[in-house]
């Protein structure tokens, strides 16, 4: 691990902690029976979070080699949910028709996981280019027709397409602004890789969300960073680029915003008001995150208190969805298999591993049906609306939804 003394966006080393989360291990690091058996083999890093007093850009302030996170243990596949792979389409045909999309464009996407976003494009008859360093994913999407690259983007990676002659007409990057130890060289890539009328799109969670709704849980090693308008208008403005508007999505990850960037300074009307709007609640400022570590430790207790009180009462507990913001929260509250038995999943390729730290066995839904617990704990909250609808049937024979963010609450 590096322990970070200066801002990783600006340089600055005006950095201010604001919550530690202790030690907790790669929450994508699946276990198997090896870790199992020795766990002494499982590692555990400091996970804490800081902000930058200069350029406001909140971070964590410790780097894991994101090799070892993305390749080595890397299990998301991002086609496992329907309103990801809706929301991705919409975005897809909307760049296809606003932007005049056709056979000689290039639309380029970074960390494109299993194509879940550039096979839109691929079946409109649009070239695509992925990027991706996580092995099986990337293999995924080769087989669905997907050019990709197993690599991580940066400066060096857009250089050298350039030299080939190749320039991007759109740059899709989502989920993964926060998850580059370098966003200056990835950014500095996305402005060499950009045509001159080109539009950039990031999607990213909200900072705001998070410490608005307390979801402390999407904090984890993958996370660098925590991105608001504010922070990422001067990260982009460092390149030359421009924010030219902002897209609010609340209901996706805990609330996502999708920023439009280009070499061209034209902002709309839309990202004027949201930077403003960042402004007056103080977003830029180290107040609005002084609080924030009280807030966490009360859901903490809240949410311990009312596993506590359900295995006394003798109901049994499972958890849904071995999502990577499931294990910051099992290990910071530290919930482990005397109080959540198991975890279910759709995503096959982590059935039969385990949870990270807390060792809950991940399973298939169908647990839900053949044996249900009395109550499910959402480790997905995210997706509560989707996994609730596709769960009614456990709901009908008086199965109980606990959800634990903002508040822990049984539904
Ligand atoms: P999910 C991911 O984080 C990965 P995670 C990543 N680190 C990131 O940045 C954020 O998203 C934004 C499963 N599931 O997506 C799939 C079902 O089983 O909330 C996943 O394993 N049934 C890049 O891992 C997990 O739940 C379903 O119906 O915290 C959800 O993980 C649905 C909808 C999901 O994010």
């Amino acid at each position: 691990m590096t322990a970070i003394v200066a801002c990783r966006g600006c340089g600055s080393p005006d950095l201010s902690a604001f919550l530690d989360l202790g030690r907790t291990p790669l929450a994508d690091a699946l276990v198997g029976d090896d870790v199992l058996a020795n766990p002494a083999l499982e590692e555990r890093f400091p996970l804490a979070v800081a902000f930058c007093r200069k350029c406001c850009l909140v971070q964590i302030t410790e780097d894991v080699d994101p090799h070892k996170l993305f390749v080595d243990n890397y299990l998301y596949f991002s086609s496992f949910s329907d309103q990801l792979l809706d929301h991705s389409r919409n975005h897809a045909m909307n760049l296809i028709e606003s932007r005049r999309l056709s056979g000689t464009s290039l639309v380029v996407e970074l960390a494109s996981n299993d194509g879940y976003m550039l096979k839109n494009f691929v079946e409109a008859g649009v070239p695509v280019l992925g990027f991706d360093p996580a092995p099986d994913q990337a293999e995924a999407a080769r087989r669905i027709g997907v050019p990709t690259r197993e690599e991580f983007f940066g400066l060096g990676a857009a250089r050298a397409l350039r030299e080939d002659g190749v320039g991007a007409d759109v740059i899709i990057a989502n989920n993964v602004l926060a998850h580059i130890p370098d966003p200056n060289d990835f950014v500095a890539g996305m402005a060499v890789l950009l045509d001159d009328d080109g539009l950039i799109t990031v999607e990213n969670p909200s900072v705001w969300d998070l410490v608005d709704r307390c979801a402390f849980d999407t904090i984890y090693h993958e996370h660098y960073f925590y991105y608001s308008c504010l922070s990422v208008k001067l990260l982009v403005e460092r390149h030359g680029l421009h924010l030219n508007d902002v897209e609010y999505f609340p209901h996706l990850h805990g609330g996502t915003n999708r920023w439009h960037i280009g070499h061209r300074d034209e902002p709309t009307a839309r990202v004027l008001e949201r930077l403003e709007a960042e402004r007056a609640a103080g977003i830029g400022e180290f107040d609005f995150y002084a609080d924030f570590a009280s807030r966490v430790s009360e859901v903490r207790s809240r949410l311990m208190t009312l596993l506590t009180e359900l295995t006394a009462d003798g109901e049994s507990v499972a958890a849904y969805g071995a999502a990577a913001k499931g294990a910051t929260l099992l290990n910071v509250v530290g919930i482990d298999t005397g109080l959540v038995k198991y975890v279910v999943d759709r995503n096959v390729h982590k059935h039969g591993r385990h949870m990270p730290g807390t060792h809950q066995p991940i399973v298939g839904t169908e647990v839900l049906r053949d044996d249900p617990p009395d109550v499910l704990l959402l480790l997905a909250w995210n997706f509560a609306t989707e996994i609730i609808a596709q769960q009614s049937d456990f709901a009908e024979r008086g199965g109980r939804f606990l959800v634990p963010i903002p508040i822990p609450e049984l539904v």
